[in-house]
């Protein structure tokens, strides 16, 4: 497979090319692009370098598929070009994911819903696939009625300059801010921009993804982003309430027994699910699985993952690999 990775550069990019690396995946040619800013610029892929090329390079080298994640504006633009010239294109920006024309595709959940017509697939938001990986086998099992979601976001999920802001502040350095506020000693109730109904892009993105991803627009979801001085993964206190009553055993079991999830959780052995520990893993970590006992059929649970490689890189690369399994590139 010839691959581009558009973004080679940037954060999610840097982890696209190791986790292909790490699986294996049977590149034949790597094509690292990014701006015209770094054309030239050398990086390093299973111990050889590749020069970075521009977008209309890319796109003229007709790469089986492209691996996108540099932004929204940038996926608006070229993602169309790269799908003209026979490109599939998997993109990990929020560009195309409520688009009623494209797939916005979890592995785990809803692959098969692919076939080799979609040249532009959509890669979900990170917070939103860790979430629905737990919920969906729930949801089939004892059907979700409402979600409240309450999250606790990585600042890498803001990029390079969000950590960068973290470093000086430890060092007591100015620099450029990343956010409004300091994020060392402190809690951001924002992640990204404010809709009009008053929450936040992110918060949305819970909201709506969920419901595309379980194919279910009845599931109610309400959610509460907030962005913590945390580097290794995004947690989420998830509050689910169900039509039918459950067992919280059998609730362990079925998320035992579920590809891409791991369970975490007993109490006896102070076992949970953290950041600092799922930093660096392609899992789905779950745990502080209990019975909300203030109302009916109602669980909660505390399901943690490293947002840049479940919540971006490594889901896309899934996708890639489903494409080629079931011969759709
Ligand atoms: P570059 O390094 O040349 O700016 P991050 O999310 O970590 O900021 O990374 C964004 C990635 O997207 C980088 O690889 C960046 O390349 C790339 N990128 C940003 N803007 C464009 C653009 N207009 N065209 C192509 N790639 C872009
Ligand atoms: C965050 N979820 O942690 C964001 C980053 O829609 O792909 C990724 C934004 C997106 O701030």
């Amino acid at each position: 497979m010839r691959i581009a990775v558009v973004g080679a550069t940037g954060m999610v990019g840097e982890v696209m090319l190791k986790v292909l690396a790490e699986r294996n995946f049977p590149v034949t040619e790597l094509i690292p692009v990014a701006s015209e800013r770094s054309v030239g610029k050398e990086i390093e892929y299973k111990g050889k370098k590749y020069k970075v090329v521009g977008m209309q390079t890319a796109v003229d080298m007709k790469a089986d598929i492209a691996l996108f994640s540099a932004g929204g504006d940038t996926s608006l633009e070229w993602a169309p070009k790269f799908a003209a010239a026979g490109t599939t294109v998997i993109d990990n920006s929020s560009a195309w994911r409520m688009d009623p024309t494209k797939k916005l595709i979890v592995p785990e959940i809803n692959a098969t819903e692919l076939t080799a017509a979609d040249k532009i697939i959509a890669n979900p938001n990170c917070s939103t696939i860790q979430m629905v990986l737990v919920l969906a086998p729930l949801h089939r099992k004892y059907n979700i009625k409402r979600v409240i979601v309450s999250t606790y976001q990585s600042i890498t999920g803001t990029g390079v300059k969000a950590v960068q802001q973290l470093e000086n502040e430890y060092a007591g350095v100015q620099g450029e801010m990343a956010y409004k506020y300091p994020i060392h000693r402190n809690a951001i109730p924002q992640c990204d921009s404010f809709e009009e109904n008053g929450y936040t892009k992110e918060e949305m993105k819970l909201v709506r993804e969920t419901k595309k991803i379980l194919s279910d627009n009845t599931i109610a979801v309400t959610a509460t982003a907030v962005r913590v001085p945390i580097v290794g993964g995004h947690s989420e206190a998830v509050n689910v309430e169900f039509s039918n009553d459950f067992d919280v055993n059998e609730v362990r079991n079925i998320l035992h027994h579920t590809d891409g999830v791991v369970v975490q959780d007993n109490n006896d052995t102070y076992t949970y699910p953290m950041p600092m520990y799922a930093q660096g893993k392609d899992d789905v970590f779950v745990g502080r699985i209990r019975r909300d006992e203030s109302q009916e059929n109602t669980l909660n649970m505390w399901i943690v993952a490293d947002n840049l490689r479940k919540g971006a890189a490594t889901n896309t690369i899934q996708i890639a690999e489903y494409l080629i399994a079931a011969k759709l590139v």
